[in-house]
């Protein structure tokens, strides 16, 4: 497309506009001091130009007519959907007044600090946080904490840093530097990199690595692109994915697929896990997962002997039970075949220089915010006392019993919630109906945001207008480069979350006015370790890699051996000790099983026979579409015409049986209420799965309740329990695994089933 443009302004797209988790370089053509045009930016490492649909529809996002664009405070009932414009000082001084009056009364406790998935919300959020007092800082409905956050602790207790499938990103150079190798499978676990980018990672460098001869092994129950695509497709039973990491280790072991030079020197615990996993068997694993027992085999001896391969991994692997011993396993897999930081492998994912702003770890916490932290926090920290390991992994609340905390007050009670990036009652929170009970709660919900969505109607008793990525100043310190965010425009008196945050911390911790007089001295001090500041990145382009002589930790490969990966500058790795640990000792400190195990989902065929014979579906929620970030971008012109409807995918084969056509409206049901779908027929589903899209909510609905966007009516997340943690406390979350059934709608049925009346008991 092109356009009239006076200025081209380079920056880096990390939500909001596209929403995700990518580090996309973008360009921003400007004219007259108004975005007409986002392009990927050719010049940057991360996506060479390339830019996704969401992107290119920023102009549409930026300027949307139903941004918020003032600070408003809510002066009907809530619900009621009366909003009237104030100051942003009248607003901070009412946040500062309400706070400081619940501190004298109940403690910092009592108010809790909300956040949606991971983008730039981390550094600000738990900066507010920890400046007001309050040890409560969650992602409040994502049942067991269960996005990353497994993935990132099992890492952290085996191997003490984390790893992602080499595609050359850690290089300037990226597929041209010589350092760097292709991997020759990819397993595809548990994810769909096309449609997501999630987690730091683009899905085109799968693409990227295909067209330069990588092969797939895709383990996934729906036929996805890269399943299409694949040497080796494994349509496994939702839930089951621990017992195949199992089976693949034990097949490994058993036929001498591992490497041992590796594994003599550099792991711990392999004898013990050689026990662990001998169970099972490839006829016993065909059994749980639903897998043919030759393909297991087949796609397990190409993975262990093709050398080197990698394992990129996704969502659902955390929200099984036992989150933590699954990723567990599959971190053993990628250690015993050597394919550990290595090139083409399983790559060491350090950020550049080590900056962080958003600290993942109780190291990295530490770091940030002193050597205390844990004991500040911990004596009130929801879940702490219950469970070890989530007291010790990452500093945040448990979920699920917030939420329970919220309603019963025990031990102590909650009283106002801040929330920020998080549509919670659209899209974030298993079991919407309960969430709903507990803001409403709250006496006063904050809650900063771009537009009105059903939370902020339901619940929000004031809202703070938030910036897009074009309108801010940050920076980005997930993985690599180091990158900065830039402000090309205003909008409205909308503010960047770090503003807004940092101008209440400095309210509550008046310290921090001499120790950061401005947010780019905050900026200056995170970002020192890689020699630059703010301004001097910025004059560089905006964006580095650190070199091997500036910050070896950064840098691949084989940094254990050089001794690049441990505080104490000995060779190995992060553990206690300093081996990858297949046995986890961590796991044992902290009382959880130290070797990978696996268990059944909370709700099956096997482990709840009884409601499957009332449910006999297993709906899978949440496979991520291109146009959507999560329940985003619904009332984006050119986005929501490519996916207009909340839909429902089944086999052709379900829809006969019930006498269902394509294109109908239908129910989706369980004991927890029902909602309306539109059936789409896909034939590549398995028969007995269907999978349901996420974050549904209607922006073109009515706002005020009751209807709140229609989200009553059709947020899956009203079938979807809470309380399905594992002993870990992370991880669990049933999003993958939750049984249903369809019903064809009755022409007398009310087409609003989820009131309060007819579900009240439900809870
Ligand atoms: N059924 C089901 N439910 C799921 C999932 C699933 O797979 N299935 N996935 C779960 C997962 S993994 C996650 S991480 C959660 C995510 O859940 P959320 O993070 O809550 O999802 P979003 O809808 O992207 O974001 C919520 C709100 O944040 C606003 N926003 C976006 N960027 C910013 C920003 O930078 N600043 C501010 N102030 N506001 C911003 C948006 O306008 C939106 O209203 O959902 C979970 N919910
Ligand atoms: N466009 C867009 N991008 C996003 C998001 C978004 O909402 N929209 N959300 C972001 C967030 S917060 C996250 S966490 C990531 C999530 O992105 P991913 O990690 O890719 O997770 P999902 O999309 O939930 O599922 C990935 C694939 O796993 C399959 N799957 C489902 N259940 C199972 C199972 O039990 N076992 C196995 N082996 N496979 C299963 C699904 O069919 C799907 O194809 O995406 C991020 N990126
Ligand atoms: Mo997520």
């Amino acid at each position: 497309m092109s356009v009239d443009f006076d200025k081209v302004v380079k920056t880096t797209a990390w939500s909001p506009g596209p929403g995700c988790h990518g580090g996309c370089g973008v360009e921003l053509y400007l004219k007259d001091g108004k975005v007409v045009k986002v392009e990927g930016d050719p010049d940057h490492p991360w996506n060479h130009g390339r830019a996704c649909s969401r992107l290119l529809a920023c102009t549409q996002y930026i300027y949307h007519p139903d941004r918020i664009l003032h600070p408003l405070k809510r002066v009907g009932a809530r619900g009621e959907g009366k909003w009237e414009q104030i100051t942003w000082e009248e607003a901070y001084d009412t946040i500062e007044q309400k706070w400081n009056r619940l501190k004298e009364e109940s403690g910092p406790e009592s108010v809790i600090f909300i956040q949606g998935t991971g983008r730039d919300i981390g550094g600000p959020i738990t900066f507010l946080c920890y400046a007001y007092g309050s040890p409560n800082l969650t992602q409040l409905g994502l049942a067991g904490q269960s996005c990353y956050t497994p993935r990132l602790c099992s890492m952290v207790a085996t191997m003490g840093d984390f790893t992602v499938a080499d595609c050359s990103q850690f290089f300037e150079k990226r597929f041209d530097d010589p350092r760097y190798t292709l991997p020759k499978y990819i397993v595809i676990w548990a994810q769909n990199p096309m449609s997501g980018c999630p987690d730091a990672f683009q899905g085109h460098w799968v693409v990227d690595c295909m067209r330069r001869g990588s092969k797939l092994i895709v383990i996934d129950p729906r036929w996805t692109f890269f399943a299409s695509r694949a040497e080796y497709y494994l349509q496994i039973r939702p839930g089951t994915d621990g017992a195949l990491a199992l089976c693949m280790l034990n097949l490994i072991i058993q036929n001498d697929w591992y490497d041992h030079d590796f594994v003599e020197n550099w792991t711990y615990g392999f004898d013990r896990l050689a026990e662990e996993v001998r169970p099972y068997t490839v006829e016993k694993t065909a059994e749980i997962t639903g897998i043919d027992p030759e393909l297991i085999f087949a796609a397990t001896r190409a993975y262990a002997t093709s050398h080197p391969s990698a394992i990129h991994w996704g969502l659902p692997l955390d929200q099984v039970p036992e989150a933590t011993a699954v990723d567990d396993a599959i971190v053993c897999l990628w250690s015993i075949t050597g394919n550990l930081d290595v090139p083409g492998g399983n790559v060491i994912a350090r950020n550049a220089w080590d900056v962080t702003q958003y600290p993942y770890t109780t190291q990295q916490l530490q770091e940030v915010y002193g050597e205390d932290i844990l004991d500040r926090i911990n004596g009130k920290r929801i879940g702490a006392a219950r469970y070890e390991y989530l007291a010790n992994m990452r500093s945040w609340g448990q979920p699920d019993m917030a939420v329970q905390q919220m309603i019963d007050g025990d031990p102590y009670r909650i009283r106002s919630a801040w929330i920020q990036t998080s549509n919670l009652l659209g899209g974030q929170a298993a079991n919407m109906r309960k969430h709903y009970q507990a803001l409403m709660n709250m006496e006063f919900n904050v809650i900063v945001d771009l537009f009105h969505n059903p939370t902020t109607e339901a619940v929000g008793d004031l809202i703070l207008p938030a910036a897009t990525f074009a309108e801010k100043e940050s920076f980005r310190a997930w993985y690599q480069p180091l990158q900065l965010i830039r402000p090309a425009v205003e909008v409205g008196e909308c503010r960047s979350d770090w503003e807004i945050n940092f101008e209440l911390a400095k309210r509550f911790n008046p310290s921090l006015r001499t120790r950061y007089p401005e947010f780019r001295d905050f900026v200056n001090e995170r970002i020192a370790s890689s020699g630059y500041t703010w301004e001097t990145l910025s004059e560089a382009g905006g964006w580095k890699y650190p070199t091997q002589e500036e910050w070896p930790a950064s840098v691949p490969y084989k940094r254990y051996e050089r001794g690049d990966l441990r505080p104490d500058g000995k060779p190995g790795f992060r553990t206690p000790s300093g081996k990858v640990e297949l046995y986890a000792t961590l796991n044992e400190k902290y009382g959880i099983h130290p070797l990978p195990f696996y268990v059944e989902p909370p709700e099956s065929e096997v482990r709840t026979p009884e409601l499957f014979q009332k449910y006999p579906l297993v709906m899978v929620t949440g496979r991520r579409s291109p146009v959507y970030f999560h329940s985003e971008h619904r009332n984006i012109p050119w986005l929501r015409v490519c996916d207009p409807y909340p839909l429902v995918e089944v086999h052709p084969s379900v829809m006969k049986a019930l006498g269902i056509d394509d294109g109908e409206w239908v129910w989706v049901e369980n004991d927890r209420g029902r909602i309306r779908r539109k059936v789409k027929e896909n034939p590549s589903m398995h028969p007995g799965y269907i999978s349901v899209p996420h974050g549904w909510w209607m922006p073109e609905a009515k706002g005020s309740g009751p209807d709140f966007f229609n989200a009553w009516d059709i947020n899956c997340n009203i079938l979807v329990p809470t309380d399905t943690q594992s002993e870990s406390g992370y991880g669990g979350g049933a999003f993958k695994t939750t049984l249903v059934r369809l019903r064809k709608i009755r022409p007398d049925e009310d087409l609003h089933p989820n009131d309060e009346a007819e579900w009240k008991d439900k809870r």
